[in-house]
Parts: structure tokens; sequence; C-alpha cells
């Protein structure tokens, strides 16, 4: 097992993190069964800043072992709800203590700034922790009547041994969203964060171990999609697979449950989300809500609000101060007070970003702004913004992941809500308006999980989050998501019934 020690400087934030590393099986760190490693890399300046073991199916297999042995001995119904939910807020108050090194962690191998991963992703983070710590010893079934000779009620049983497989875009609030119901509820855990973003998973693993979880209830085997990932979407021993990710990941995870043991799935996948300003809306509240929409986390938010519906009224008005908005967002260090905008994630992601803003220009979009790469090492991009689009080009209906929005003029409500609707996605849409019952009609026109009125990216713990359409199965957040977590079991208790 290796240490990863790293001296960070921020405005708030002067320390050295120091943490073992590892596949995380037990309640101990160890090498990968290959004994290879992976590179974590900054995606700030492309440069690699520890290289931490690479899990195996090998090791997922280790995992599932230990999960069984804990589920069956030391967690799951054997340990009163209220002992899970004083863990989970040992575990909070934990995140607690240790924010600022999350945070920092976030900054480093995500690109994210610290103040927002503070902010938003480590808060976020705890209050979902601690909102499921809540629930743990409030989860029970229903006395059902039939007749008086039957007792019949339901019991609300965790599965057993659950894998969760999570992405880099908000690498330490998906481990709380992940953990908290699956925990609560009385599973065991094997995670899997992404490959590129291991470093906030791998500190919490010390933090388990230190909240006093037993060994095995939690697991975390960092690995790449297709032997890790794969391994546990097929895995024999695993109960249900949880994922976040894309929506080509999703089809693959759930075609991977249907051919090994039908295991439940639930996905929260891509978003394509539309963001409709009506002529009456209050603009200030409008521009400055649609510029967080889709360049906070600098795009890579599953329902960044990427396709921005006008209305012809305010279009020009809307489009040029939206735009100075967008100019003025500061793209510098993570680590930096002022900084608004990081890197994206990879090479990978930069490449993919631009190949779509390439694909925007050939198909002929207007680039209004940016279209650009920024600076010449990592892996920056300029806020961009398309005008002139088509309903069918690329970057209209494909989820881009970065900073880019397509601004779109409309004419018509019924015409907007039309187009608003056509896509494979559903995962959340907005709408501007100051009249509010038109606001509320457009909520529930709007096909998406989630309907955001004169607000995006409003999540809260206990308000479900999830998608329609290709845009996921299964709810997250919320009291919702605890359904995720349990199989619900019958039972009829004769109490004199005769047959012959
Ligand atoms: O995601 P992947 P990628 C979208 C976004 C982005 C695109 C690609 O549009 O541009 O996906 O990103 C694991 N079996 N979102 O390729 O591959 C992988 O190791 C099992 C939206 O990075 O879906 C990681 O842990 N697992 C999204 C996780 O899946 C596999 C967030 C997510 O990675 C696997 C991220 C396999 N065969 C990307 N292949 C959101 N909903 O927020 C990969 N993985």
């Amino acid at each position: 097992t290796t240490t990863f020690t790293y001296q960070f400087e921020s405005q708030t934030f002067t320390g050295n993190v120091s943490f073992p590393t590892g596949v995380f099986i037990d309640g101990k760190f160890s090498a990968g069964s290959k004994g290879t490693t992976i590179d974590v890399i900054n995606p700030s300046t492309g440069k690699v800043v520890t290289s931490i073991a690479e899990g195996t199916p090998d090791d997922v297999n280790r995992a599932v072992k230990a999960a069984k042995r804990a589920f069956d001995e030391s967690w799951g119904l054997k340990v009163p709800g209220s002992q899970r939910g004083k863990l989970l807020n040992k575990l909070a108050d934990l995140f607690e203590q240790h924010s600022d090194e999350l945070a920092a962690l976030e900054a480093l191998d995500n690109g994210k700034t610290f103040n927002w991963a503070k902010a938003a992703d480590v808060a976020a983070s705890i209050g979902v922790l601690r909102y499921y710590a809540g629930w743990a010893d409030k989860i029970h079934g229903q006395v059902i009547e039939t007749h008086e000779d039957n007792l019949a009620y339901t019991r609300h049983e965790p599965f057993g041994v659950v894998g969760q497989i999570i992405p880099w875009n908000f690498p330490v609030m998906m481990v709380s969203w992940k953990l908290g119901p699956a925990l609560a509820t009385g599973n065991t855990v094997i995670l899997k964060p992404s490959e590129f973003t291991p470093l906030s998973a791998l500190r919490v693993c010390s933090l388990i171990n230190e909240a006093g979880f037993p060994p095995g209830v939690v697991n975390v085997v960092v690995g790449y999609g297709n032997t890790v990932g794969q391994a546990i979407s097929e895995h024999l021993g695993i109960d249900k697979v949880a994922f976040t990710g894309s929506t080509l990941v999703g089809r693959k995870i759930m075609e991977a449950a249907a051919k090994s043991n039908l295991k439940n799935v639930t996905l929260e996948l891509g978003g394509k989300s539309p963001n409709i300003v009506l002529n009456d809306a209050d603009l200030d509240l409008a521009i400055n809500w649609s510029v967080h929409g889709i360049f906070w986390n600098h795009g890579q938010t599953c329902c960044a609000g990427s396709r921005i519906y006008v209305q012809s009224g305010i279009y020009d008005e809307f489009l040029r101060r939206f735009t100075e908005k967008a100019k003025s967002l500061k793209l510098g260090d993570p680590f930096a007070k002022d900084s608004y905008q990081g890197p994206q994630v990879s090479q990978i992601q930069f490449d993919r970003i631009m190949g779509l803003v390439d694909a925007g220009k050939k198909e002929g979009a207007t680039v209004h702004l940016g279209g650009e790469r920024h600076g010449n090492e990592g892996y920056w991009i300029q806020p961009t913004i398309f005008t002139d689009t088509k309903p069918d080009m690329r970057i209209v209906q494909e989820e881009i992941f970065g900073p880019v929005a397509v601004v779109i003029k409309f004419e018509d409500e019924e015409d907007a809500l039309r187009q608003a609707n056509d896509t494979l996605y559903g995962l959340a849409a907005a709408v501007f308006t100051t009249n509010l019952t038109k606001g509320i009609q457009f909520a529930h026109k709007l096909q998406a999980g989630t309907a955001w009125v004169n607000c995006v990216n409003s999540l809260q713990p206990n308000v479900p989050f999830g998608g329609y359409k290709q845009s996921g199965v299964g709810r997250e957040l919320g009291e919702y998501a605890l359904q995720n977590y349990s199989n619900i079991k019958s039972v009829h208790v004769n109490l004199g019934q005769v047959i012959q």
C-alpha cells in the first residue's frame, strides 16, 4: 500500500494532505491483484500528481466476499437502524472536519475550483449523509389489512451486496449520494470511483474506518470501466448495481446485469437540458441563472442547461448580456479565490468537447463567443456560445458536457416546448417567466425528471433527482432513493384460516 502526500495552498487552505491509497477491501488498503497502477493527472497542467493501485476483477471478487461476510455478520438487519444512522452521522462529522482537504483533492484531480468544491460539493455531501443518517431508523414496511384470519405485512429489506459505479464530474458528492441511501437501508457496498478522479474517494476510505463502520461494509476498488466496472455489473454475488455516467455505459451495465443475474439496476445518465426564457422573464435573474446553468462546473453537470431557448422579444438583449456575463467568468488556477472555471477533467473530455465544437462550426452554426482552447497547457476551454443553430445539429442534440451553450430564438411558446422535448434525454428542464401560472404549466409539460421555474441546478437532499427517457432509471435523493436499495418482502401469517 502507498500513501499520497501533497502540499496544497489556496486562499483559504494551506496544508499537507497525507493518506493511504490502494484497493480498499475489508477495511484495509492493499495493492491491486496485478500490482499495476493508474496515473492521476492534474487537469490544470496535464502532469501526473501520483499513481494509485489499479483494481482488477480479482479484487472485485475479494471485495464481494468481504462485503457478503460483513452483510451476514455485522451489518444489514443485524444492526439496528439507529446504529447505522449514528455511523453515517459520524462520517458526516468527519467530512465536515476534513472539508478543506476533500475540496482540495477535488480541485487537484478534477480541476473544479476549491471554493466551489467546498461550498457546493463537500457541503452537499455532508447534507446528504446527514439526511440518510436520519432515515436509517425510520425504514419500515406496512401492515396491510386483508381479512381477520390473515396478518399481512411488508418488510423493507436490504438487497445485500450492492455495486456502485460513479463518474468524475462530482467525485465526492457522488460518493455521498451513493453511500447514504445504500448504508441507511443496510446494504454493504463495493464502490468504483472514476479512474480519473479517485483521490477524494480514497481519502474517504480512511474516514470510513475512523467513523467505525465494520470492515467490509464499504469497499472501494478504483479501476477501469471495462475491467472493474464490467466485473461489478456482471458479478453473480452482487445483488444490485447503481450507476452514474454516460447513457452509453448505462446501457452496457443494464445488459451485463440482464445477462448475469438480473440484478436490480438504477441509472443516472446524461442530459441535454433545455432552459426556456420567456418574454416576460426577469432578465437579470434569467441571465445569472442561465450562465450558472451551463458554465458552472465547466459544463460538466448532467443537468447543465445546455440548450437555451429565448423568446424573440428579449432575444437580442438576453444574448448581449448573457455573452457579457460569460466573457467575465474568470478562468484560472482552481485554488485561486477569484477563479470561476477550471480545466475540463481530462484530455479525452477536452478532445470530445472540441470535436463537438468543430462539428458545430462545420455544420454552419455561428460561434458567438469562444470556441477555442484556453492557454497552452492542461485541458482548458473558453466559455463558448453558439447561435444560428438548426434542431438536428449535433451541438443541439448531443450532450457536450463542456462550457458550450447553444442559444436559440423562438416565437411561439408551444414551439419552444416542442423543441425542448425533442431530445432522447429527460433529466432536467428550466423555464424563466414572471407569470407563475405559465411557469407551472411549462414545468408540467416538460418531459424531464426535474423541472425548475426561475432557477436551475437546485438540488436538495430530500427532493428526488433522476431522469425521464434515456436519462435514467430510478431516483436518487429523497425518500424515493430508499426504494432503490430495498427489497420489499410480503409476509402472510395465517391466523386461523382452514383449508380442506
Ligand atoms: O463516462 P463513463 P465518460 C457523460 C458525458 C461525458 C460522457 C463520457 O456526456 O462526455 O458521459 O464520459 C465507468 N462497465 N457523462 O466516458 O464512461 C467509468 O470507469 C461499467 C455524464 O468518462 O460513463 C466511470 O467510473 N462501468 C455523467 C463511470 O463508468 C464502466 C457523468 C462513468 O464513466 C464501463 C459522466 C463499463 N463498460 C459522464 N465503462 C452524468 N450523468 O453526470 C466505463 N465505466
